[in-house]
């Protein structure tokens, strides 16, 4: 049977930020794929931690200290639990998806791969996921190619698969959701072509997980990364899901305190994953409200807010659509909670501007796309970006915010 429909204004009241005006008008926050806004709950964790407990883990055996540990290794557990890893030796602590891409890219790839291996990418990554990329190639000789996207409704043109897969192809790293045109690639299928042909998988789920049920043995990928910022949790933290027989093969990312069994003057033995990849204090504070947040998520129901920001973005796009001398990027059906478009003759950070003097926070800007906005054709995009706690009525002031724009620049 399934749960019932949460009741979105009740949870949005858990979110104090929320209630107050910017420039003398009603916020509506419509950029939480920038970073999502925190519920009561994970501030009075943080809160909590520091006031109570706040030690260095796996140090001490002091009190506060084994409260610490303990705490931080059960939000490693609750984070295996969120995503459905098989076990909680494959959850990796990082700073964000960025830093778990980079990694991936530094200790897979530095070992695995060499010149003329391909590194397969899609036109729609972000930096983060091209960047680390093409830092990797430039030291191992390795080449990256493009899934491309089919123009602005913003599909992968998968008719082109058979012929990017070739033998040489040893990594497929992909989003998950696109930042920018609100796409949902299919990485499951992905992930299974590329397994049959031995090619290892990463997906970055920065705008998936917390926003949709992320399971990593169904999505069936080696590697996948995301950002406690953008679900509810604090910023600084951020996990990297890794096979178990992936993280085995790894040599560490980092050299430092909490990764070591033994140090010598000229040799070091090292600590079995996770803890071999977590180098010096890590984010303790973070993991702790992170695991707050989750919580959070599941109870308010996790596998409901896709459906709830979907049925959002739908709304904003269709209606969006009936403007005059309007672009708007992304599939027309099926998109994630975000919609991103360009007034004629408005530019995106002109219209952000006057938003915002309304008290709507709307990003614009390249997304760090910049790649995908080359191929568009365009600078930048103005984009509005949905959660949970973002209602129909803000909805339809931003869409009456937009049509005020278009009369004051002639658009
Ligand atoms: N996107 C936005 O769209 P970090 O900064 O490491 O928490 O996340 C990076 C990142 C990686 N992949 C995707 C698909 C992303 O959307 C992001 C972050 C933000 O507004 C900032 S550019």
């Amino acid at each position: 049977m399934s749960s019932p429909t949460p009741d979105w204004s009740a949870l949005r009241k858990d979110f104090p930020i929320l209630d107050q005006q910017v420039h003398g008008q009603p916020l509506i926050y419509f950029d939480s794929a920038a970073t999502s806004q925190k519920p009561r709950i994970v501030i009075d964790t943080l809160r909590h931690y520091y006031e109570r407990d706040n030690a260095n883990v796996h140090r001490g055996i002091h009190e506060l200290s084994n409260r610490a540990t303990n705490a931080f290794e059960a939000a490693r557990e609750r984070t295996a639990k969120f995503i459905h890893a098989r076990s909680v030796d494959e959850i990796i602590f990082t700073r964000g998806t960025t830093e778990g891409i980079n990694l991936v890219a530094n200790a897979w790839g530095g070992k695995f791969l060499k010149s003329g291996d391909v590194i397969l990418l899609t036109e729609m990554e972000h930096h983060s996921n091209i960047v680390p990329w093409q830092l990797l190639a430039e030291r191992t000789g390795a080449k990256l190619a493009y899934i491309p996207v089919t123009g602005d409704d913003g599909l992968l043109d998968l008719s082109k698969l058979d012929a990017l897969f070739t033998r040489d192809v040893k990594l497929l790293a992909m989003t998950h959701i696109s930042n920018t045109l609100g796409t949902v690639n299919p990485v499951a299928e992905l992930c299974e072509r590329a397994r049959k042909l031995g090619i290892v998988t990463l997906v970055d789920a920065a705008q998936s997980a917390g926003h949709s049920l992320v399971d990593v043995q169904a999505i069936g990928c080696d590697f996948l990364a995301f950002s406690g910022h953008k679900i509810c949790g604090p910023t600084g933290i951020g996990v990297l899901y890794a096979r178990a027989e992936r993280l085995a093969e790894m040599p560490p990312y980092q050299g430092g305190g909490e990764m070591i069994v033994t140090v010598d003057f000229h040799k070091t033995t090292y600590k079995q994953a996770a803890h071999r990849f977590e180098a010096g204090t890590p984010d303790i504070s973070g993991a702790i409200g992170l695991h707050a947040a989750m919580d959070y998520l599941d109870a308010a129901g996790c596998d409901k807010i896709f459906a709830h920001d979907q049925a959002l973005a739908q709304y904003a796009y269709e209606r969006l659509a009936e403007f005059k001398n309007i672009r708007l990027f992304g599939p027309k059906t099926g998109r994630a909670g975000l919609v991103s478009f360009l007034l004629k003759d408005v530019h995106a950070h002109d219209l952000v501007t006057v938003a915002d003097q309304r008290g709507i926070a709307l990003r614009g800007g390249h997304h760090c796309n910049q790649p995908l906005m080359r191929k568009l054709g365009v600078e930048s995009t103005a984009r509005a970006s949905f959660y949970f706690y973002n209602t129909r009525a803000e909805v339809d002031c931003f869409l009456e915010v937009l049509c005020d724009i278009q009369k004051f620049f002639g658009a």
